[in-house]
């Protein structure tokens, strides 16, 4: 394997160079933040690829030696531009005469107008609408709303709750999202409130905010079950060796909010340390996300590679078309969902139905 580094202003875009230059599969070696001779601030990405992929990617080496391809002479090469041209403006074209199609019919406008107020985003919007040009479904509201919500239920994924297996949970997410009291309901849901009880430890990684060590010791406490409060990669490598028994361990971490570079790259130590478990990275979301921070989150938090989504704060509002917009567009599956402060009671397993039913009820109102 080579070892190769990239570069820019936050660890999210240093990664995505890498993965553009060699898909998604790359290996994260290391991530780290460095204060260069200009004075500016950078991320460092290591990523580790194997040799021959490092060659072609680099120097175009396989390419050269494999290939026995006669190189495009300059006449093909202007020919396949101006083809790649002409797909291009018939492609606009083919827009331009949809958009026209849907904006004169009153039926998708107003269906269009009605989702789009509660939250749904105009591009997901268009691309449904446009796919049902020339059906009956533009000719009837009830029909044209019915459809829509089920393509939303389609796109909507879930993370069953598996128990046969024993598992390794990160919570990860903004500040004050609900990190912290969502493992306090999960630990009492796997150690008392199952048909059998789980080996449940807890492992604290969040050493900067006052009173986080004693936030969760307290929940610990009162259970009755193992906390361990660590600081750096070594620690926490320790910790897991000694929990390797346990059922379930949950790991809390510091909330970040998405500028946060520091805390993302230990973050990022912590995810990639060698644990000899799998561990499921949970992205913790409000349901009360606003749409204009929605991108920011998802473009820090899916740096550290995750594998679910735990909504919480349900109680606090009864619009959840912003967070249906968050699945749709980047589709990571819905493991629980938190409804109140109350431990352990306000916890359920994510469901569509419910999540859908609020959004109908939403719709409804109008
Ligand atoms: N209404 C409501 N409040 C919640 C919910 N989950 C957590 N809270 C409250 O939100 C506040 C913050 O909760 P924490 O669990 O400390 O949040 P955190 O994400 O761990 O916060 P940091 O560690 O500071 O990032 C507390 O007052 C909780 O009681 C929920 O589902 N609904
Ligand atoms: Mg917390």
């Amino acid at each position: 394997m080579i070892n190769e580094t990239f570069v820019a202003s936050d660890p999210k875009s240093a990664y995505d160079q890498a993965v553009e230059k060699y898909g998604s599969d790359v290996k994260l070696v290391s991530a780290k933040q460095l204060k260069y001779d200009d004075g500016k601030l950078r991320c460092e990405v290591v990523i580790a690829v194997p040799k021959a992929l490092f060659m072609e990617r680099s120097f175009g080496l396989a390419e050269e030696l494999g290939s026995s391809k006669e190189e495009s002479t300059d006449a093909e090469a202007a020919l396949t531009g101006e083809i790649g041209a002409l797909k291009a403006e018939l492609e606009s074209m083919k827009q331009g005469i949809k958009e026209e199609i849907l904006e004169q019919n009153d039926i998708a406008s107003e269906v269009k107008a009605l989702f789009m107020k509660k939250g749904i985003a105009e591009p997901w919007l268009d691309a449904q609408l446009a796919s049902l040009i020339g059906t009956e479904l533009l000719d009837d509201k009830t029909l044209l709303v019915s459809y829509l919500l089920e393509e939303i239920d389609e796109a909507l994924k879930l993370k069953e709750e598996d128990l046969t297996l024993s598992k390794v949970m990160m919570l990860v997410g903004p500040t004050g999202v609900g990190k912290t009291t969502t493992i306090a309901k999960l630990a009492a849901r796997y150690a008392y409130l199952l048909d059998q009880p789980y080996r449940v430890a807890l492992v604290n990684l969040d050493s900067y905010k006052v009173g986080a060590v004693e936030q969760l010791a307290h929940y610990a406490q009162i259970m009755q079950i193992e906390h361990i409060a660590v600081n750096g990669v070594e620690e926490f490598m320790g910790a897991m060796q000694r929990l390797a028994d346990y059922d379930v361990v949950l790991i809390d971490t510091a909330g970040m909010s998405p500028y946060d570079t520091q805390k993302f790259i230990k973050t990022v130590e912590y995810v990639n340390s060698d644990l000899h478990r799998a561990m499921e990275v949970t992205l913790v979301l409000p349901a009360t996300v606003k749409y204009e921070d929605m991108e920011d989150i998802h473009k820090n938090f899916s740096f550290l590679g995750l594998d679910s989504l735990i909504i919480s704060k349900f109680d606090e509002t009864k619009h959840f078309g912003t967070l249906l917009n968050f699945m749709l567009l980047y589709d990571i599956p819905m493991s629980y969902f938190s409804t109140g402060q109350e431990v352990p009671d306000d916890l359920m397993v994510a469901s569509k139905e419910y999540l859908l039913e609020r959004f109908i009820g939403d719709i409804h109102e109008g």
